[in-house]
Formats: C-alpha cells, sequence, structure tokens
C-alpha cells in the first residue's frame, strides 16, 4: 500500500457483546460474507474470542466475535465470560446486541448495566427483525437508549441479511484512521486447524439434543498434506464420561459417522480439495478443569 492509500484508510476493532443465543456469530459471519465462526441454536456456543475481518469502503474492519454473557456457574463459564469482557475492553467500538424477541430480559438489562464502564463508542444492534413487528423494534430501541447512551442504533437480521450492509457501512466510517492490519484478502486470524475443530462441534451442536454439548469439546491433532492434494485431518472429541462417549458415537457407530461427514463436507467446502477426517471420542474426566484444554480453546484459565 502505498503511503497516500495508508494516510486515508481506516482500520479498527469492532466487538460485537451480547447474551447467549442472540446472534453475534451469524451476524459476524454476515458482516465478513462468509463463515468465520460457528453457530448453533443453542446457548453458549462461541467459547473464545474469534475474529472475523472486512474491508468495506477503504476500511478494515476486525470484527470481534464474543461468547456469550451470562452469570457464569462453572468453571468453563467463568472463563468464557470473562474472555467476553476483555473482548469489549479491547475494542474500538462495541456493538451492543440484543435479540429483538426477547428484548430487554434480565440478561440484557445486566450486560447494560455492566457495559455502561466500557470507554468506547457503544452502538445498538436490535437483531432478529425478521421475528418482531415494527412497533415494537421502536419501543425497543427507545428503552434501550433510554439506559445507556448509543452513539446509533441499527435493526438488522442476521439471518436474512436484512441491514447487515448497513451496519457495516456506518462500522467502516467508525473505526479510527490507520494502516490495515491484516493483508486484504484475509477474513479470519484463526487457524484453519481451529476452525476445522470448531466445525465439528458445530456438527455435535446441531446432531446431538441432550446436554451433552457443552460437555464436549474438539481438538486437532494432526494435519496432513497429501501428495494427491487432499489433506488428512484427525480430532479427538473430549467428553467427561463413558455414558456421554456412547452417545457420541451412537448406535453401531452411526452419530460420530454423521458428525464426521457433516464436517468433513463443510471443511473440504472451505479448503476447496478433498478431506479425510479421522474423528476420535476420549473420555478426560472434568477436562472442564484441565488447563490444557483452555489453552487449545484460547482461553485463560480461572484460578478457581
Ligand atoms: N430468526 C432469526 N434467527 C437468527 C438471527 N440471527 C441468528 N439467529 C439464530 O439464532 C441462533 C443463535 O445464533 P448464534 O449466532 O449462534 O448466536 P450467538 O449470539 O453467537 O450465541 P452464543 O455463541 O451461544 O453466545 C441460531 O439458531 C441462529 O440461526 C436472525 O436475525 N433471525
Ligand atoms: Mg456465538
Amino acid at each position: 500500500m502505498t503511503a497516500e492509500a495508508e494516510a486515508t484508510t481506516r482500520c479498527g476493532f469492532v466487538a460485537l457483546i451480547g447474551a447467549p443465543n442472540v446472534g453475534k456469530s451469524t451476524l459476524v459471519n454476515a458482516l465478513v460474507g462468509s463463515k468465520v465462526t460457528i453457530v448453533s441454536r443453542k446457548v453458549q456456543t462461541t467459547r473464545a474470542l474469534i475474529r472475523g475481518i472486512v474491508i468495506d469502503e477503504g476500511a478494515q474492519i476486525i470484527l470481534v466475535d464474543t461468547p456469550g454473557i451470562f452469570l457464569p456457574k462453572r468453571r468453563l463459564d467463568r472463563a468464557m465470560v470473562t474472555t467476553a469482557w476483555s473482548g469489549a475492553h479491547d475494542a474500538d467500538l462495541v456493538c451492543v446486541l440484543l435479540d429483538a424477541k426477547a428484548g430487554l430480559d434480565e440478561e440484557a438489562n445486566a450486560i447494560l448495566t455492566k457495559v455502561a464502564s466500557v470507554d468506547h463508542p457503544k452502538i445498538l444492534v436490535l437483531n432478529k427483525i425478521d421475528l418482531v413487528p415494527r412497533e415494537k423494534l421502536l419501543a425497543l430501541a427507545k428503552a434501550a437508549n433510554d439506559r445507556l447512551g448509543f452513539a446509533e442504533t441499527f435493526m438488522v437480521s442476521a439471518l436474512s441479511g436484512d441491514g447487515v450492509a448497513d451496519l457495516r457501512h456506518a462500522l467502516a466510517r467508525m473505526v479510527p484512521p490507520g494502516p490495515f492490519l491484516y493483508p486484504e484478502d484475509q477474513m479470519s486470524d484463526a487457524p484453519m486447524r481451529q476452525l476445522a475443530a470448531e466445525i465439528t462441534r458445530e456438527k455435535i451442536y446441531q446432531k446431538l439434543h441432550q446436554e451433552l454439548p457443552y460437555q464436549s469439546t474438539v481438538e486437532t491433532d494432526s494435519w496432513t498434506e497429501r501428495k494427491d492434494g487432499s489433506v488428512k485431518i484427525e480430532q479427538t472429541i473430549f467428553v467427561e464420561r463413558e455414558s456421554q462417549r456412547k452417545i457420541v458415537l451412537g448406535k453401531g457407530g452411526a452419530t460420530i459417522k454423521s458428525i464426521g461427514a457433516a464436517s468433513r463436507e463443510e471443511i473440504a467446502e472451505i479448503l476447496e480439495v478433498p478431506v479425510h477426517l479421522f474423528l476420535f471420542v476420549k473420555v478426560r474426566e472434568n477436562w472442564g478443569d484441565d488447563p490444557d484444554r483452555y489453552r487449545q480453546m484460547g482461553l485463560e484459565f480461572p484460578k478457581e
């Protein structure tokens, strides 16, 4: 980039925060225009900070997807919530997402109270507007703005894409002047082996409806590019009990097979080469108290 171009570019970090399941990850993917972070119907899908990167109107916007904020109980919950707030404090701008259907419920109220102390411009984003009549949206926008001085308010549907481009343009105008921090074609800062592990975790969430998902984590153990251009990937799914291992395997291995097939297909689509995916399921009691698992997830290990 020339010095002149650099002088006119903008670049900054925009953290998306909100309660679990409000659609933060869906919105990051919609803003980037590509899947960089996983999504599920279940709460507490995102566990660590995931960056999605997009260029718009001469600005590089680094979107920081964060775990949902809620009242933490387990050690893993505490690590996730602490990480989410650190993402907000470290950003240039903070988008506070509300699920327009859920409105200002207890979780949303607690977040509005706490976000007041974050010292960056705050933008209100009402998401899931496809589910709510317009009058209700205006009332919600007013109620939230009465609570906190938001620099701007946007109403979007991350799912349908409604309003997403307007939000992207506004973010492009609001990030501070400065040179790009990432190459222009880069959409994520996560290594592919990490995204591949996340994609397998997403498929576990999608295929299993028990409590199990929260008690599982996935790591990529090996990644080998073969001479024929294909990639061999080995991953381990950690669960906490033998009974959970049986659930993940399913009758005659049917469940793990379908998780593997769905994950393999999506990873291959992203890599644009054939993928051979091998999944192993290991019982590791109390992996939720194992510092190594946190390191792998990109989380700090809370002392208690
Ligand atoms: N109808 C509708 N559903 C949406 C919209 N945005 C997201 N969803 C759905 O809401 C659910 C949760 O979406 P996620 O993007 O995983 O939510 P999240 O805020 O990242 O959740 P956590 O990572 O668990 O905190 C998924 O089933 C999405 O498809 C939207 O605009 N409209
Ligand atoms: Mg998420």
